[in-house]
């Protein structure tokens, strides 16, 4: 009988998929459609364990809908622009074009080895002209309906690298890449309007029923509605200002009231700004970086102005307004009333600089006298030491009673806040989608005209510059518009903007005219069932919610909100992690053990290995396990069944090589069975 050849049977199944073109998706309007979607994957090299999984279950939904009889879209691409190729580039002297392409083939093929059902003829690749030029069109009609502006706003900025990081490139307050302290910089900066559609995507989380929870409150905290509301301070002394305007959650707590504190950046700090104790303060503040954690976790810091704010609920109460380190401008108005028993910032800072504590909550169970003394206290109570709101129910009374009294007394007004920023997209980098921006000789900005489009990236330029190797290229920059001398825009588009629209273009990839066909994505979109790492749960999919309504707006054809009907996110693939005696870490490949309790180097057994947990494999850490490795040794089906079935795709799956190696054995065992039957049925029908 014959015995389970895995590289004859995938050979066939390859054929199968392929060359019957299940795949060759073409609408059939008869039939009912699935648009399978797996995060497509950045070219950096080899495909990982992490893609396996996530294209594993892809392809076994997509092909158990092919077998229902849907008509399944299933495609694959790159997310191919991004700073790795960058650095490779430079560390290599390499063109990132060929460093890219050549990552891509290597990975299709893996990927081709893996027999994954994909509609190929759909490939598409974010790096690719033919790819951006589309982008450089969206991002003038973006342009054009406001939804992109510039402005100067703080950036965490790195000075070694000289260039502007995310916020998740900060790490411990420090440049991910360099190392260096990272500060606060002010520039000049492209942003999309994210903070326009707060509310309906903070809303719209409500129609998603097929989204993971987790993930939603995700996006929830991320947007951060707050309620709450604004009140304006009378304020008296030196400079001559009258009114300083605060946005609060607890104007219950107006009682407790004893500072008032300022962003460095409020518009009042211009009458300092010659001082040179502010002007040092500023500085000072100008290290803490630009993040919330970062802001949260920095040493309380003041500077005392000569004013004095007094309180709206009670005109005899006055206290001194500071500017602190602890205020952003980007939030509310850039300025806090200040109650330190009921706010921890508050209360270092009044701490630090002596300012008086006084409690106006209490916890229900504790008598009227109880007072805050080692740290704020932030929970719910009763209202206390605050003549008419005493006996308020916090929080369910006091906060909607006192905005109702601060109303009626025309001090303040309901106001809702919405944590999320609008979207920074500047990027000093080379290898990204050139915003296609021109300025004239005086610094005023157009859009590039429609015939001046792509805006193309230069290639074979020297990348060892410091800085963005674009500003260095004179004559890429300078373009003649009728007589006119423009200088191009040398920022490039963040990479996440590639990936927020990617999706529509697999309806139409080869459309060289429009980003999309409308007929096409009004067929295949949303995406039924998109498959993706949970890291993923805020910007990228925050950012393509936004972008689809971004597309949509005040465009009467497209009726899609929401691209994403139904999210899920696979678990990790993990494996234990293996140190020499000097604490280097080491891969499984070169580790070995007989009872499974000692382990050591493969090449020298003498050379004991110690075992740390089980963790997601990473490169960094060199617990990973090469997927072409196994499917060489195992086949693709064996490795495929291993990773979907030791645990449930949404759960972690810790990889080990009993595992793979039972996984092998079963398919074994399955296929012979199926031989078995096949002998007898075909000896049955010779009867
Ligand atoms: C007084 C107060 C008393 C506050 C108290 C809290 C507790 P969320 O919920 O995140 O919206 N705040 C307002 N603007 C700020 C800014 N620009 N930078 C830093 N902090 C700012 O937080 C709202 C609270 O954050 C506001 O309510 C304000 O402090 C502070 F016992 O006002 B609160």
């Amino acid at each position: 009988m014959e015995r389970y050849n895995f590289k004859k049977i995938e050979d066939k199944w390859q054929k199968f998929w392929e060359v019957n073109k299940v795949f060759k998706t073409k609408i059939d309007q008869n039939k009912q459609k699935f648009y399978c979607l797996e995060m497509f994957p950045y070219p950096s090299g080899k495909i990982h364990m992490g893609h396996v999984r996530n294209y594993t279950i892809g392809d076994v939904l997509s092909r158990f809908k092919t077998l229902k009889g849907f008509n399944v879209l299933h495609p694959m691409g790159w997310d191919s622009f991004g700073m790795p190729a960058e650095n490779a580039a430079k560390q290599n002297n390499q063109d990132p074009k060929i460093w890219t392409e050549n990552n891509i083939a290597v990975m299709k093929k893996q990927l081709k080895q893996l027999g994954l059902s994909i509609d190929w003829d759909r490939e598409i690749s974010t790096c690719s002209e033919e790819y951006y030029k589309h982008q450089q069109k969206f991002f003038i009609e973006m342009f054009n309906k406001g939804l992109v502006y510039k402005k100067e706003n703080y950036v965490n900025w790195d000075p070694v690298d000289e260039t502007v990081l995310a916020n998740e490139q900060v790490i411990d307050g420090k440049g991910w890449r360099s190392g260096a302290i990272v500060e606060r910089k002010k520039l000049s900066q492209w942003f999309f309007d994210i903070s326009k559609f707060a509310d309906d995507l903070q809303n719209d989380l409500n129609i998603l029923d097929e989204w993971p929870n987790k993930v939603k409150v995700m996006q929830q905290n991320w947007i951060g509605k707050s309620f709450g509301c604004e009140i304006d301070f009378e304020v008296e002394g030196e400079p001559k200002i009258s009114k300083i305007k605060c946005f609060t959650t607890r104007p219950d707590t107006l009682f407790g009231f004893s500072f008032l504190a300022l962003s460095v950046d409020h518009p009042i700090s211009e009458f300092y700004k010659n001082d040179p104790e502010f002007k040092s303060f500023k500085e000072k503040c100008s290290k803490t970086g630009t993040t919330e954690e970062s802001i949260a976790n920095a040493e309380k810091i003041g500077f005392k102005t000569n004013l004095l704010a007094k309180n709206p609920l009670d005109k005899n109460q006055t206290v001194p307004v500071y500017f602190a380190n602890f205020v952003l401008m980007d939030y509310g108005f850039g300025a806090v009333f200040g109650c330190p028993a009921h706010d921890q910032r508050d209360f270092d800072f009044a701490k630090k600089y002596n300012l008086e504590i006084k409690t106006v909550v209490k916890p229900k169970d504790k008598l009227d006298n109880f007072k805050v003394t080692n740290e704020a206290y932030t929970g719910p109570g009763i209202i206390i030491n605050s003549e008419f709101l005493n006996n308020l129910k916090v929080p369910e009374e006091s906060i909607t009673e006192t905005i109702k009294i601060l109303e009626d007394k025309k001090l303040g007004n309901k106001k809702i806040n919405f944590r999320l920023k609008d979207w920074g997209v500047s990027r000093q980098r080379y290898w990204g989608c050139p915003i296609p921006i021109l300025y004239d000789e005086k610094g005023n900005y157009i859009a590039a005209p429609e015939k001046h489009l792509p805006i193309k990236l230069p290639e074979n330029i020297n990348l060892n510059t410091k800085g963005n190797p674009l500003a260095n290229i004179d004559e890429w920059k300078k373009v003649e518009i009728n007589g006119k001398t423009y200088s191009r825009e040398t920022d490039t588009l963040d990479t996440f903007v590639d990936s927020s629209w990617y999706f529509l273009r697999f309806c139409s990839p080869t459309n060289e005219e429009k980003p999309f066909d409308l007929d096409e994505i009004n067929y295949w979109m949303p995406v039924d069932q998109y498959i993706g790492g949970v890291e993923h749960a805020i910007l990228h999919l925050l950012y393509s919610r936004f972008f689809m309504r971004a597309i949509g707006y005040k465009n009467k054809d497209i009726n899609i909100k929401e691209p994403f009907k139904g999210l899920f996110t696979q678990g990790m693939v993990c494996h234990e992690t293996y140190k020499d005696n000097k604490n280097n870490w080491v891969n499984p490949d070169e580790v070995e053990t007989k009872d499974g309790k000692n382990f050591f180097f493969k090449s020298d057994e003498s050379n004991k290995i110690s075992v740390g947990p089980s963790e997601s494999m990473s490169k960094s850490k060199k617990n990973t396990v090469d997927p072409e490795k196994m499917i060489e040794l195992y086949g693709a089906d064996a490795v495929r069944l291993f990773i979907l079935s030791d645990s449930p795709p949404e759960k972690d799956v810790q990889w080990s090589d009993t595992g793979m190696m039972a996984a092998y054995k079963f398919i074994q065992k399955l296929f012979s069975l199926s031989e078995k039957i096949r002998v007898i049925g075909n000896d049955e029908k010779k009867r």
